[in-house]
């Protein structure tokens, strides 16, 4: 079955929950497969829990299947945030944003007592950078921020775009500029630096951020950050 890791994880991740919790609902497949089986969990113990969503997709989706989804500033803290990963090496560093969504889901994370990864086995790796890193620009100026991960950094920078070849634009409403970081060896260093730079709104490694990791494929692993 394709999806076995990635239902197993979300399956996993549901235990985590209790009553009267707030819960960040992360984006993507593997978060989209946890929302679901949240909603029924809900309807059927009758739980009374708030939800913060990391996208206007999870947004819709949670609303859907019935769940309380209500805005980040209308709660104190978040519980716990579930979401997937795109990569994630053994330190529970991760890269995320190939859905896009980097950008709430960092706001969201930060927000979160608690987070908890849900992958499947193929997310793994020992060094980051097998995916490509995922940058949110503000389009105004965007060329210049292109030509600083170029020629500065020297990050073999592309737009993200979509079908069409028009630029992808996130939920809100900024470009993304994916980057190769395979030869990045220090990415605290980087992280720095592109937050520090005009223009780059967000980018996608997320250090420091998972608590926990659940690898669905069979065994079951769950890590904890150290
Ligand atoms: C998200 O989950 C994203 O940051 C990441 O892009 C995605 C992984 O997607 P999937 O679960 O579909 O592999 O949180």
């Amino acid at each position: 079955m394709e999806d076995f890791g990635k239902v197993a994880a979300a399956t996993a991740a549901l235990r985590y929950v209790s009553n009267n919790m707030v819960i960040g609902l992360g984006s993507g497949s593997t978060a989209n497969i946890f929302i679901e089986k949240l909603a029924n969990r809900v309807k059927s113990e009758k739980m009374k829990i708030r939800c913060v969503a990391t996208s206007i997709s999870s947004k819709e989706l949670g609303t859907k299947y019935g769940l309380n989804v209500v805005e980040l500033d209308s709660v104190d803290t978040i519980d716990i945030t579930i979401d997937g990963a795109d990569e994630v090496d053994d330190d529970l560093n991760g890269i995320k944003g190939g859905g896009a969504a980097l950008f709430y889901e960092k706001i969201v994370a930060k927000a979160s007592d608690k987070n908890i990864w849900i992958v499947d086995s193929s997310k793994q790796s020992a060094k980051l950078g097998s995916f490509k890193l995922p940058i949110e620009v503000l389009p105004i100026g965007s060329a210049h921020v292109y030509r600083y991960l170029d020629t500065e950094l020297g990050l073999h920078p592309t737009y993200r775009k979509n079908k069409d070849e028009s630029l992808l634009t996130t939920d809100s409403n900024n470009f993304i500029i994916d980057v190769d970081i395979s030869n990045v060896s220090d990415l605290y260093d980087l992280s720095n630096k592109l937050i520090k730079h005009v223009g780059i709104v967000e980018h996608g490694l997320f250090l420091d951020i998972c608590d926990t990791l659940i690898v669905g494929d069979a065994p079951i692993q769950i890590k904890h950050r150290k």
